[in-house]
């Protein structure tokens, strides 16, 4: 747990979440033209935690992610000329235009779905769990979801299964602490603690600050590694805060939160605390990030005009199975 990351890792892991960032950044400055006409939950402030487990999962181990599928998707390798498209709802998205931003599929990087009914992507990811061990296979299963999905029967449901069968399953619970505007405190008994409902469960817990890509990297390494041995599922919950609104494109919303909880969290965003904290320290060159911004930059100059020039999927009434291409 203590070893130390390698400088080429640490960088990567960086540049992960930089895209990530820029990406929605992008999104949001673009989303005002309406041309993506699907609702959109960014995840600015928690890419640490999709980069830090995504980083560690084979190609054939299953994502299954929430409302807030953007960092998911990239950080498992999707494609953002597939993603923007989507969000265009053009044929060449990744979901073929026919999802928007809260459905991403790409079986190519396995990310088997994202399900904005909230919690209901953890059965499917359990299920899919289950039959990667029926078949003999060894690909895991993995799901992201928010604190609030805790509180649906289904996670319980879940978890007992998983533990009753030692399915190969992460669970991460990626806990910002609200659900729309309402506080968990507001939601949960005070000392509730979902790491104790999954321990209750006889499931390995662990629980970590999300907004630290090395504690999320090296927590994440524990589990998959408990996983990959046979001995069955883990739930991991990491602590975060997300920086900007629920849904939509704005920055946070400080009608109901406390100016000091967001200046707090502000100063622990992971991308700056990384930066700041690491990186800073080992480069001799000035000009290397700047060199990262600028690739980042023209990949996603690129997909957008994909995204422009990609179709729409075309509609037939008259064909009994509707979609034509
Ligand atoms: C079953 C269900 N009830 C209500 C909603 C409306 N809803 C959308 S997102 C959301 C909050 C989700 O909070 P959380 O799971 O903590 O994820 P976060 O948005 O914080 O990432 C709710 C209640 C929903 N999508 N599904
Ligand atoms: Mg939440």
């Amino acid at each position: 747990m203590s070893e130390s990351l390698n400088f080429d890792l640490k960088k990567s892991l960086f540049y992960k979440m930089l895209r990530i960032r820029r990406v929605e950044e992008a999104i949001s400055l673009r989303y005002e033209e309406q041309k993506m006409r699907c609702p959109i939950h960014l995840s600015i402030g928690q890419e640490a935690i999709a980069v830090g487990v995504c980083s560690q999962l084979k190609q054939t181990d299953a994502v299954f992610s929430n409302h807030r599928s953007h960092a998911h998707y990239l950080a498992k390798g999707g494609s953002l000329n597939k993603m923007i498209a989507e969000l265009y709802g053009k044929k060449d998205g990744c979901t073929k235009g026919r999802g928007g931003s809260m459905h991403l599929i790409d079986l190519d990087v396995g990310l088997q779905g994202s399900c904005p009914i909230s919690g209901g992507s953890i059965p499917i990811a359990t299920g899919f769990a289950f039959a990667m061990q029926m078949q003999n296979r060894s690909a895991l299963s993995s799901v992201f979801f928010g604190e609030a999905a805790t509180e649906e029967g289904l996670f319980c449901e879940s978890l007992n299964f998983a533990a009753l069968k030692n399915l190969p399953i992460l669970f991460i619970c990626e806990n910002n602490f609200y659900a729309i505007h309402s506080h968990l405190e507001e939601r949960q008994p005070k000392n509730r603690s979902r790491l104790k409902i999954a321990e209750a469960h006889d499931i390995y817990s662990l629980s970590g600050d999300g907004n630290d890509i090395e504690e999320v990297y090296k927590i994440a390494q524990n589990g998959l590694e408990y996983i990959r041995m046979g001995k069955g599922p883990v739930f991991i919950e990491f602590q975060t805060c997300l920086l900007c609104e629920h849904v939509g494109i704005r920055k946070i919303d400080l009608s109901f939160r406390k100016h000091e909880e967001v200046m707090n969290w502000q100063t622990r965003c992971p991308l700056k605390r990384y930066q700041e904290a690491v990186l800073n320290a080992n480069f001799s060159e000035e000009k290397y990030f700047e060199k990262m911004e600028e690739k980042i930059n023209n990949e996603i100059e690129e997909s957008f005009s994909f995204a422009e020039k990609s179709p729409f999927p075309r509609f037939d009434l008259d064909d009994e199975k509707a979609f034509v291409d």
